[in-house]
């Protein structure tokens, strides 16, 4: 998109931000928030493409290791590129203060009721911070395996984490975030046989559901699949 479209939209912005505390304001903006939430993606992808920066959109269940996960990869790439993470949860900035412990930039945002993070909170983000300071974005969404399919998020990739702890029929009663990711990582992998969860159903389920996913094993407590995760970023 071009700039005057984004510049655009970046006064729109500004003049809600303004009216925030007009309730009726507010409640507009939302509606408008779902409308354009595509077209405020595409916006922002653009936008970190002309920063030469690459972007994963990270989404899964709660407590399957989001965050455990992105602290190891942060871990490893933080000592060749300058990365920002941005946290969604609904209260509390746990997540951000775990993850900047790894040499990142963190911004927590905190959704109140909302169960999914959108392209207008990512919008207010990117046009505050100084994008020629990174070459890598991350956003852990909150945690929730419905919400964040209605939301694009302007990222290059969105990678989804179930663990097995949730049981091996989570990714066939999931399908379309599925469909929306291009890796699914399945965590926890040390647990599997404590909780006799059937890893292969879980395997052959994302790949039933979306051929082209790229399934990774891992277990963040062990450090197995880390690597590869890595490396499957094609950075
Ligand atoms: N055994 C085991 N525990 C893990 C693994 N990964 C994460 N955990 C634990 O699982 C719990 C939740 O991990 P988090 O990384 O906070 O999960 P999350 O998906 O970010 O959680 P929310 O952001 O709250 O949705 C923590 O107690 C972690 O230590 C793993 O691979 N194996
Ligand atoms: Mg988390």
């Amino acid at each position: 998109m071009k700039d005057q479209e984004y510049e655009r939209v970046m006064e729109l912005e500004s003049r809600k931000l303004a009216q925030e505390h007009n309730r009726q304001i507010i409640i507009q903006t939302q509606k408008e928030v779902e409308k354009n939430n595509d077209s405020i993606a595409e916006l922002i992808n653009n936008k970190l493409h002309e920063h030469n920066i690459k972007s994963f959109d990270i989404v899964g269940a709660i407590g399957a290791g989001k965050t455990a996960i992105l602290e190891k990869i942060t871990d490893i790439l933080s000592q060749k590129y300058k990365i920002l993470v941005i946290c969604g949860d609904i209260t509390t900035r746990v997540d951000a203060d775990r993850i900047q412990k790894k040499n990142v930039d963190t911004i927590q945002i905190n959704t109140g009721r909302e169960c999914a993070l959108n392209a207008y909170y990512i919008l207010k983000i990117v046009k505050n911070i100084d994008l020629k300071k990174y070459n890598l974005i991350f956003i852990e969404n909150v945690g929730n395996l419905i919400c964040p399919a209605e939301f694009q998020l302007g990222m290059d990739k969105r990678i989804i984490i179930v663990s097995t702890t949730e049981g091996e029929w989570v990714i066939e009663k999931h399908p379309l975030l599925f469909r929306m990711s291009e890796i699914a990582i399945i965590n926890k992998i040390d647990l599997k046989e404590r909780l006799g969860t059937d890893l292969d159903k879980m395997v052959n389920d994302a790949k039933e559901i979306n051929p082209n996913i790229k399934v990774i094993l891992t277990s963040a407590k062990n450090n197995e699949g880390i690597e590869e995760i890595v490396k499957e970023l094609n950075l």
